[in-house]
């Protein structure tokens, strides 16, 4: 079978396969059931995890055909909607191009059903926090705003629901972003580049490769954000400078020719017009910024940039920021017992963030870090937590990985997050701070990286948060 790609519309013409019946999954059956001929759903999940999902199918009508049985099926379905957990060059996928079928990730259909321009974000951390701001700032400027995508709800039922002229905030990771073929947003942004999911690509390069096609088709009309300061995404446009089609704006902490937005002497976010009166006008004050830690500086000058390049009123972008309240596990105080503060840092998932989560504090640190690894290196973290840190207590799989990087610091071992707590605990004094910022997935231990920051709020106050 020969489908041009670029026509599927996803309409009454499409049989469509759904792969994966996760979150993502199961809001494409959903949304894309009502528009389109027939819609299946597969998954490779054992049975056990697998029945909320075959029951909802089942509710709606929506036939489960098991991996071994797609063959039966697969001479009739025209595209396929794939959920970013599954591997595009896994043996699954495979078999369905095999059977030439056009597989597209789940954020390229929202963006083929979408009516309202996209701003669409990703980094390798940063990602959901810029992304919730953003939100907040074109709600701020009067919008009515649909935010989704990695941060948590499918995409594809947020763009569902937007009109023309409303706006939807989405944030992909490299995952969704490996199967996109037409997905084109007004905006993009890239927050940072820095090393994690090396247990899903080859090297560096092939990761950031997969990060790059968020601006791969844009145009003149569209803008690109960028963090001049990270050295992967400043050479995104290429030696020749060609790589970029879209309008290029950049912010940096200290000025430089090439910002639009930047930050100076440390104390205020300035902006230097790129057309018009070039003046540079003072957007608001750093410490105005209710977030800790100078990556969170990161985050909202990549925010007020997007806000800026779609042309919203400096006041009410300043007003955004202002007034975002942090989201949960990202540098979240959960108690402060004593005189020591303690803080989850669950969604500290790779070791670059648990650098930048050191970094925000200027007392002594007792660190709760360590988990399922992601083939990431630790000899970067590890100096940093020999520096900055009294004190480590290492959970999961990666610990003996992670101690072995560490000098100075004194090093202890736990089974379970009630204790490390407590051996963290034995090791704080009034004036300090008790960390989680684990640097690796939680898998090993725990259902989620939530799960884990729950786990660690109870062994703080001896019982279950009610939010
Ligand atoms: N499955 C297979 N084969 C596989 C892997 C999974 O059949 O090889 C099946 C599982 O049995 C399960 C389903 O696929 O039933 C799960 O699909 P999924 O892993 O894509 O997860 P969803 O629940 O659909 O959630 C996805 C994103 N998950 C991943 O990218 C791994 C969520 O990002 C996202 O919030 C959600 O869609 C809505 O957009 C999570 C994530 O961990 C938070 N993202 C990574 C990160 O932030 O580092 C990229
Ligand atoms: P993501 O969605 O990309 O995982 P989040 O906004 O959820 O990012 O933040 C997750 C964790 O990453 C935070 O708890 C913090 O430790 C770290 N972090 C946030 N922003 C940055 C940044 N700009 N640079 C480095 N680390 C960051």
């Amino acid at each position: 079978m020969n489908i041009p790609i670029s026509s599927v519309r996803f309409d009454r013409n499409e049989r469509v396969l759904v792969i994966g019946l996760g979150r993502s999954g199961r809001a494409s059956v959903a949304v894309l059931q009502p528009r389109v001929a027939q819609i299946y759903g597969t998954d490779e999940g054992p049975p056990s995890a697998l029945a909320p999902a075959l029951a909802e199918l089942e509710a709606a009508g929506v036939p489960f055909v098991a991996p071994d049985a797609l063959g039966e099926i697969l001479p009739k379905v025209t595209v396929a909607v794939l959920s970013p957990g599954i591997p595009l060059n896994g043996e699954l996928v495979r078999r369905i191009q095999a059977a030439g079928v056009p597989v597209f990730s789940e954020v390229e259909v929202a963006y083929r059903i979408c009516q309202a321009p996209i701003v669409a974000l990703t980094g390798t951390k940063g990602k959901s926090t810029t992304t919730a701001l953003i939100g907040e700032i074109f709600r701020h400027a009067g919008f009515t705003t649909y935010v989704g995508g990695n941060i948590g709800n499918a995409l594809i039922a947020e763009t569902a629901k937007a009109k023309p002229e409303d706006w939807v905030i989405a944030e992909v990771s490299s995952f969704q972003l490996e199967s996109i073929r037409s997905f084109k947003p007004r905006i993009s942004c890239i927050i940072n580049v820095t090393p994690d999911h090396l247990d899903r690509y080859h090297s560096m390069d092939e990761y950031a490769e997969a990060k790059f096609r968020i601006f791969a088709n844009q145009g003149p009309g569209d803008t690109f954000v960028g963090n001049l300061d990270d050295p992967i995404v400043a050479a995104a446009p290429g030696e020749d400078n060609t790589r970029i089609r879209a309008r290029a704006l950049w912010f940096s902490r200290e000025p430089h020719r090439q910002s639009t937005l930047y930050m100076r002497n440390e104390s205020a976010i300035v902006y230097a017009p790129p057309t018009g009166d070039p003046r540079p006008v003072e957007i608001m004050n750093v410490a105005d910024i209710p977030l800790h830690g100078a990556h969170n500086v990161d985050n909202v000058m990549a925010a007020v940039l997007v806000g800026l390049a779609a042309g919203l009123d400096r006041t009410a972008i300043a007003g955004a920021v202002r007034a975002f309240k942090p989201l949960h596990h990202r540098l979240e105080t959960v108690a402060d017992q004593d005189g020591i503060l303690y803080v989850d840092d669950s969604k500290a998932t790779n070791p670059g963030a648990v650098i930048a989560a050191l970094r925000s504090f200027d007392r002594p640190i007792v660190l709760i870090a360590g988990g399922k690894s992601k083939g990431t290196e630790f000899s970067d973290v590890g100096k940093v937590i020999s520096s900055r840190t009294k004190a480590v207590v290492l959970i999961g799989e990666a610990a003996p990985e992670i101690a072995k990087h560490v000098k100075r610091s004194n090093i202890a071992h736990a089974g379970s997050m009630d204790e490390a707590v407590a051996v963290a605990r034995s090791f704080a004094e009034s004036g300090d701070v008790v960390l989680l910022s684990p640097g690796c997935a939680s898998f090993d231990m725990f259902a989620s990286a939530e799960a884990r920051g729950e786990a660690f709020a109870a062994a703080v106050n001896g019982t279950a948060r009610v939010r």
